[in-house]
């Protein structure tokens, strides 16, 4: 047994510890509307919208709520998930709760002016400070796109990035469903091709080159299908050998692959209209062993993939599963994802990401995700105690430390 608390050694190190958070969709305030906060932007999240599309008030069609302009759909999620007639138990709903608890707002009120008028009386740089303080959260990872109609022009520029937001070089609008990003490539003066030809395989190595330079981009992230193979002739797994994987082997920074996502199975819900599958996790044996110095950073969408995601890590030490992803980020799932992570790779991943969209979600996310680690931490470090090894605090602070300061890959 050991000559402290351990709940209180663990508490104390996530307490003592602030968060870096790999995997966001947060930006800046600098980049203007991009940065999105607020209550607005919060109770229209698309898991809320997804949510509220099963509980429309009568005569309100499906697609007509999905159209409604920002703040009108806000009241109308908050009159039906929150006001309404159930209690707001979902993990999204009980977000917004937390949020609002933790912002010292009234989560019973009868609508939204107390949580608008809160938000309205701090400037966005003052928002950004509260919340980063108030959910112990040092740094955030960004999900950047140079193709990006709205984003692309502020780097073009040059741009002032608050240093807790890191670049992370996102690929999809690059790489997917060749050739439809072609033109905007040869516009930014790629001269890619239609075919996947070797000249548009070297002009595309130089645009991840130059935007990963251009970005300070700490690792390069690209979504995929769960039917994503490899090898094979598809035109993405042909981008992901011939141009991203050498680009990551050459520049020596990780490739993301964030894999299981079908998109838009319901256009209706718009971004809140996809959807997950299960994928062959003997792609990955092939691509770690074909990329051996090549670290990946892996987190699957599906249920079913997560413990063989474990087994895999242990097969190949390039292998970094991350997070507890989207429709994973529920505290039943993260509890058995974290355990069977813990009994089979030990301190060696990230446990969590936020894949926050909305600044003010950095509450919740982190404070539900610890409320559920935690514990399981707990259960472990007791286990080793009563194995006979003398744990100490300092281990304790050290292990979390480097499990949630980005692991050994990032910082
Ligand atoms: O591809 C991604 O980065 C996903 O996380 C998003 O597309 C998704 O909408 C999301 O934010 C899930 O939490
Ligand atoms: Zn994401």
């Amino acid at each position: 047994m050991s000559d402290f608390s351990i709940a209180e050694a663990v508490h104390n190190a996530f307490e003592n510890h602030a968060i870096v958070d790999i995997h966001t969709h947060l930006y800046p305030a600098s980049m203007g509307e991009l940065y999105l906060a607020g209550p607005d932007e919060l109770l229209t999240y698309h898991y809320l919208k997804a949510e509220c599309s099963r509980m429309l008030p009568e005569g309100v069609a499906v697609d007509t709520f999905n159209n409604m302009p920002t703040t009108e759909q806000a009241d109308m999620i908050w009159q039906q998930l929150f006001v309404g007639n159930s209690s707001p138990i979902s993990e999204a709903q009980l977000g917004i709760v937390t949020v609002m608890n933790r912002l010292g707002l009234n989560p019973r009120a009868k609508n939204l002016s107390e949580f608008r008028a809160f938000h309205k009386s701090k400037t966005p740089e003052e928002y950004t400070d509260m919340v980063f303080e108030n959910a112990g959260v040092a740094s955030v990872y960004m999900t950047n796109d140079p193709l990006d109609a709205t984003e692309g022009p502020m780097w073009q520029q040059g741009i002032d990035i608050d240093s807790r937001f890191k670049a992370v070089l996102r690929l999809d609008s690059a790489l997917m469903n060749w050739p439809a990003p072609a033109d905007k490539l040869r516009a930014m003066g790629y001269n890619v091709e239609d075919c996947l030809s070797d000249k548009t395989f070297a002009e595309l190595r130089r645009y991840l080159t130059d935007w990963v330079q251009k970005m300070d981009a700490r690792y390069m992230a690209i979504s995929l299908p769960p039917d994503f193979a490899y090898p094979s002739e598809d035109s993405i797994t042909q981008m992901m050998g011939n141009v991203v994987y050498p680009t990551a082997h050459e520049l020596q920074i990780p490739s993301a692959m964030m894999i299981g996502v079908t998109r838009q199975v319901n256009p209706l819900l718009k971004d809140g209209g996809d959807s997950l599958g299960k994928w062959d996790i003997a792609n990955l044996e092939r691509i770690a062993r074909d990329w051996p110095d090549v670290n990946f950073l892996i987190t699957l969408l599906s249920r079913e993939n997560q413990h063989e995601l474990c087994v895999t890590g242990r097969k190949f030490p390039n292998v970094h599963p991350f997070g507890c992803w989207w429709f994973l980020n529920n505290p039943s799932i993260i509890r058995e994802i974290t355990a069977e992570r813990l009994e089979l790779l030990g301190t060696s991943f990230v446990p969590q990401h936020s894949d926050a969209r909305i600044l003010d979600q950095l509450l919740y996310k982190w404070t539900h995700s610890i409320g559920v680690i935690a514990p399981v931490f707990i259960d472990k470090y007791e286990s080793l105690c009563a194995a006979g090894w003398p744990l100490t605090p300092a281990d304790i602070q050290r292990d979390i430390a480097t499990m949630f300061g980005g692991g050994k890959l990032l910082d």
